[in-house]
This record gives structure tokens, C-alpha cells and sequence, in this order.
């Protein structure tokens, strides 16, 4: 979805349509914590996927079209019935992705001091964090995403939402998220979720995590 103030004459007749994002490092980036050739297919095809559905499903709602995939799930009740579960599934998934991609990276970095602090308020420490995450991604029943996210009074939360639904359609805001959809690991991990979700903490792109606490704080 372009971002660009567009005139009246543009939204008409500019093709509105979302994208994949520019990944910020290489498939292999992120080895061996998770490897390339996962990287590449969950990114260029599983991520691919729910934007085509969702391009698709807003060809003819335009109104949709102007809106980023975040607003539009923020706003989830003013989606057309008739789209609503191609909304939640690949809009949730886009958005998801979108997320994931920022959240990881080879360049870990720390919490800053007030997420560090937050963090300590609602789990101990940053360990005690790891842990419940950990745990809800584990125990997250099929295909589905564990999330560290900030509710509507402010307070961090691990939470976990089934299938490509995201926090935003609860008005939570989420800061990082754990796919456990059997594409983001089976390549490497097979059925060894739990490796791989205690693996993921070693490639976590905290800087990105700390801008995302900001803007969640002044929203
Ligand atoms: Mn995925």
C-alpha cells in the first residue's frame, strides 16, 4: 500500500494495491537460527500469498484500498461482511509478515530502558519474558503466532492468537511475534517447535522492538 499523499485524481485512478515490503537483510541472515531456504520461500511465496488474496479481495472495495493493512484491521467492523474472513486471514497475514520480518534480524541489540523496565514490571526480568513467550508459542494448538503485545491500558501482555489473526482485531498493538506455523520452521526444526522458538531469542531485532514500544506508547 503506498503511503504517498495522493490527489483526489489519483485515488481514483491510481491502482491502490499492497506489496511485499523490502526484506532489510539476506535469506541467510539469519543462520543457523533459521535458514535461507526457509527464509526465502515463507518470504517470496507463503508472504506473497496472502497479499495476492488480499489485493484481491479489495479490488472492489476501494475505500479499503487507502487504508494500511493495520487500519484496516484496527477498524476490523467496518469491513464488508462478505470479505471479513479473507480480511482477517491474509490481511492478518500480510500485516503479520510485515512485522516479522522487521522484529528479526542478525543485529540483535537490547531493550531499551524503558521497554527493559517494562519488561521487568510485567514478567521479573527479560528471562522470565523469554520464558512466557516461549511457552505460549509452544502451546499455541496448530498454526498460529505468540506475541509480546500492549494493550489498551498500556500494559505489556504475551499473548496468542490462532491462524493469521492478529492483535490488532483485539485492540491490542503487537511488539514481536512468533510464527509457529509449521513453514517457519520445518525445513530445519521438523517437529521441533520448541527448538526452534528457543533459537528465534538469537536472532530478535531489539532496536526495532524499541521503536515499535515508542510509537505503541504516543498511539
Ligand atoms: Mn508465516
Amino acid at each position: 500500500m503506498s503511503s504517498q499523499t495522493a490527489s483526489l485524481e489519483n485515488i481514483v485512478n491510481e491502482k491502490q494495491e499492497f506489496y511485499l515490503p523490502k526484506m532489510q537483510y539476506a535469506y541467510d541472515a539469519l543462520e543457523p537460527y533459521i535458514d535461507a531456504k526457509t527464509m526465502e520461500l515463507h518470504y517470496t511465496k507463503h508472504h506473497q500469498t496472502y497479499i495476492t488474496n488480499l489485493n484481491n479481495a479489495i479490488k472492489e472495495n476501494p475505500s479499503l484500498a487507502q487504508k494500511s493493512v493495520e487500519e484496516i484491521l484496527k477498524n476490523f467492523k467496518e469491513v464488508p461482511e462478505a470479505i471479513s474472513n479473507i480480511i482477517r486471514n491474509h490481511g492478518g497475514g500480510h500485516a503479520n509478515h510485515c512485522l516479522f520480518w522487521d522484529v528479526l534480524g542478525p543485529k540483535t541489540g537490547n531493550p531499551s530502558k524503558e521497554l527493559s523496565g517494562e519488561i521487568d514490571k510485567y514478567f521479573g526480568n527479560l528471562d522470565g519474558f523469554k520464558d512466557k513467550l516461549s511457552k505460549a508459542a509452544i502451546a499455541t494448538f496448530g498454526s498460529g503466532w505468540a506475541w509480546l503485545s500492549i494493550n489498551v491500558n498500556k500494559e505489556l501482555v504475551v499473548e496468542s492468537t490462532p491462524n493469521q489473526n492478529s492483535p490488532l482485531l483485539h485492540g491490542n498493538t503487537p511488539l514481536l511475534g512468533i510464527d509457529v506455523w509449521e513453514h517457519a520452521y520445518y525445513l530445519k526444526y521438523q517437529n521441533r517447535r520448541a527448538e526452534y522458538v528457543q533459537n528465534i531469542f538469537s536472532v530478535i531485532n531489539w532496536e526495532n522492538i524499541n521503536l515499535r514500544f515508542e510509537q505503541a506508547l504516543k498511539g
